[in-house]
């Protein structure tokens, strides 16, 4: 019998999703809690002809070239900007997200850090949990409204248009957007939401809500220069990328109260955070999560195991980011 082909999965992952890969691969399983340095997968994708791969590891053409094997990268993410996919289609390494299957689960929590943040709650519990609560006062944790107020969303794609359904359908919002491009009247009046310019948005949005990919024309979307259009009772929430928010003019900007709060699940150079975000109370922050439930990071995954399948056992990915180099280019 030929022996399977040979593949790495760079994360500890599901192990039902392991044996759903078994039966077609030889699989290379990083099942312990760190991520492999660039030197350590390089190493370790020697001979494979497949990868599995999360946010943190950069995939780019040298990574191609140092491992002549390897013909596709499956992200467990919808996000992809840790890989360069024109060089890799360059090489011949056919590339694949996670779409679709994460995005209700990842506008649940964009809504949930939305409110948490408007509502003050993780500050309000430290001082529940610090024993400081023997007084009451009218104002205490006083937060923002959320019902009835104005929801911006900057980067309207499938999670975009999901929390605007939220805002709009739940929270009875005003859903405005800023978009690269505008979406068809039949996708906005689904959504309930109203294309404004960059600056129109800054300008009116009580809670902005960043959902766009990271790219270099999106580092440092939200900078100083954007949060001082913003207005002084507003809130900014990321769940995008870090980059796409200036961290230290945000932090900077919180600890002048120049806008009311942020709620933040991604930074810049994550998992480092930068120190002045850990000290402003008036930020709720969490470690990446936004997709993280138990049926949506099986799925993810599980979706990643069949691009995986589907390319090298039948031809066909499920989900490719680079199709066209499939059967034009792309390395047999
Ligand atoms: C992932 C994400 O969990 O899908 C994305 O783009 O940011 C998250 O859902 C994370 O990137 C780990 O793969």
């Amino acid at each position: 019998m030929a022996a399977k082909p040979a593949i790495l999965v760079s994360r500890k992952i599901f192990p039902d999703v392991v044996e759903h890969l078994r039966p077609h691969f030889e699989v290379d399983h990083n099942d312990t809690d760190g991520v492999l340095t660039p030197d350590q997968l390089i190493e370790r994708l020697q001979g494979k002809v497949g990868a599995m791969t999360t946010g943190s590891e950069r995939i780019d053409g040298a990574v191609a070239a140092a491992c002549p094997a390897l013909r596709i990268v499956a992200n467990i993410a919808v996000g992809y900007n840790n890989f360069d996919v024109p060089a890799l289609s360059a090489a011949g390494v056919v590339a694949t997200n996670t779409p679709d299957v994460l995005t209700e689960t990842t506008a649940d929590f964009g809504f949930a850090l939305l409110m948490a943040t408007a509502r003050r709650l993780t500050e309000s519990e430290h001082f529940l949990r610090a024993g400081q609560w023997n007084r009451w006062a009218l104002d205490m944790f006083a937060g923002a409204e959320v019902h009835g107020s104005t929801l911006g969303i900057l980067g309207m794609g499938r999670i975009g248009q999901a929390i605007a359904r939220r805002g709009a359908l739940g929270f009875g919002m005003k859903v405005i957007y800023h978009n690269r491009s505008r979406l068809d009247a039949a996708t906005e009046a689904a959504c309930k939401a109203t294309y404004v310019d960059k600056a129109t948005l800054l300008r009116e949005a009580d809670h902005l809500i960043l959902v766009l990919p990271y790219s270099a024309s999106s580092h440092h979307a939200i900078g100083a220069a954007e949060i001082a259009q913003m207005k002084p009772t507003a809130t900014l929430i990321n769940i995008a990328r870090g980059g796409i928010v200036d961290d230290a003019a945000l932090a900077q900007a919180l600890k002048e109260r120049r806008i009311a709060a942020a709620g933040l699940d991604v930074f810049e150079g994550e998992p480092r955070v930068h120190p002045d975000l850990l000290t402003v109370p008036n930020v709720v922050l969490t470690p990446h999560i936004a997709s993280a439930t138990i049926q949506t990071r099986r799925a993810m995954a599980m979706l990643a195991a069949d691009n995986l399948i589907d390319y090298l056992v039948k031809g066909q990915p499920r989900t490719p980011l680079n199709a066209e180099i499939i059967g034009k280019g792309a390395r047999a």
